[in-house]
């Protein structure tokens, strides 16, 4: 089994419902979709979400790199020398959506090759995740409504909330406005995005520390580095590093450094071969996770589920699975459905994506 084509397929979906947060905001879902063939006729699937805010990466940049660079250093190499074609994929720096669609392609290939899911391929430690969702930026009154409607209808219990905009009162005032509104069946944390200083975090943390939050999320930027160590010295909800640990020696580094307690492990930055690495590096720190989302389509919710269910510690809380509500459509066969706030993962050999291909047709932006 060789390598025989790669393509980077671009493609466009209008969200219902555009995700604004600190660093930037999210209206059409401008992803590649990334096809690895082999010469027998498999095919291994995943996408790429180009977030120029967090990681440089725009659509037009992942597709020059896949097609001039990534795609040709890929070619006649077996996927089952992950390691060999990685050390080749890194001779390139930076591009890590578009190194990690690449790298789940490899495991989807791998999986359809052997007959067995890639989540059992990576640990199988479960068969379902817990979701938890994202709220992004609105009034106080409307986004209690959002948390409702997603307990209402898909059972979620589980909120991840937008923080960072000035003054602080604004944000203070909407984790309010959810926890009367859903009291305590639901659990709460934020996310800042970098977008309050040090001292406004502190600030904020503390007008909320009545609020039962479980868990705080870049709340400033981690190259404020001595301002960011005072914040999590002081902070008294664990620091999740998710933009400033991009790799797995950024998770040494600041963990080491005491910019953050936990880790958000997404396979859309780090695949699953990097994603594998931050995990184990974690569970040998002592280091707690959680599985975030890089306002993933399904196909990236689906991967980062399939990842999720693999191992105890990524299974432990709720995962971050669902902004693809949000979309006004998908390009999944059989759409990812949650239900009383899980998603199971497949059954089936690879990752278990069938393309349909009709709504490709529709929503690819190259022909
Ligand atoms: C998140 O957890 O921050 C927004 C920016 C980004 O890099 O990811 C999303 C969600
Ligand atoms: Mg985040």
């Amino acid at each position: 089994m060789k390598i025989s084509k790669v393509e980077a397929i671009p493609f466009a979906i209008p969200y219902r419902k555009p995700l604004v947060f600190a660093s930037g905001e999210v209206r059409v879902a401008e992803h590649v979709l990334v096809r690895v063939h082999t010469d027998d006729g498999l095919v291994g699937t995943a996408e790429a979400p180009p977030r120029p805010f967090t990681y440089g990466e725009t659509q037009a940049s992942i597709i020059a790199v896949v097609d001039g660079i990534l795609g040709p250093a890929m070619a006649g190499a077996s996927p089952l020398d992950r390691e060999a074609i990685h050390a080749r994929l890194n001779k390139t720096v930076g591009n890590p959506t578009a190194k990690a669609a690449l790298d789940m392609a490899l495991w989807d290939l791998i999986g359809q090759a052997v007959g067995v899911p890639v989540t059992q391929l990576l640990g199988g430690f479960t068969d379902r995740m817990r979701v938890s969702h994202m709220l992004g930026f609105d009034e106080p009154g409307a986004m209690a409504d959002e948390a409702e409607r997603m307990l209402d209808v898909f059972g979620i219990r589980t909120f991840k909330v937008k923080v960072g905009r000035s003054p602080v009162e604004l944000d203070v005032a909407v984790c309010r406005a959810i926890r009367e509104r859903l009291g305590d069946r639901v659990e709460l944390y934020v996310d800042g995005n970098r977008g309050w200083s040090a001292s406004q975090s502190l600030r904020a943390l503390r007008q909320m520390a009545d609020l039962d939050l479980t868990m705080a999320e870049e709340l400033c930027p981690a190259d404020d580095v001595l301002g960011r160590r005072w914040l999590v010295e002081h902070s008294p909800l664990p620091f999740v590093a998710d933009e400033s640990v991009s790799t797995p020696a950024e998770v040494t580094r600041e963990i080491l450094g005491g910019s953050a307690t936990m880790v958000s492990i997404k396979t859309a930055r780090t695949g699953f071969t990097g994603s594998q690495r931050v995990h184990h590096l974690c569970e040998s720190l002592g280091v707690e996770v959680v599985m975030g989302n890089q306002i993933d389509g399904q196909l990236g919710s689906l991967c980062s589920a399939a990842f999720g269910a693999a191992y105890r510690s990524t299974s432990a809380r709720a995962g971050e699975l669902s902004n693809f509500l949000d979309m006004s459509d998908d390009l999944l066969a059989d759409p990812l459905e949650i239900r009383e706030g899980e998603l199971l993962v497949r059954e089936l050999p690879g990752l278990g994506i069938e393309i349909d291909e009709d709504k490709l047709a529709h929503y690819r932006q190259d022909t």
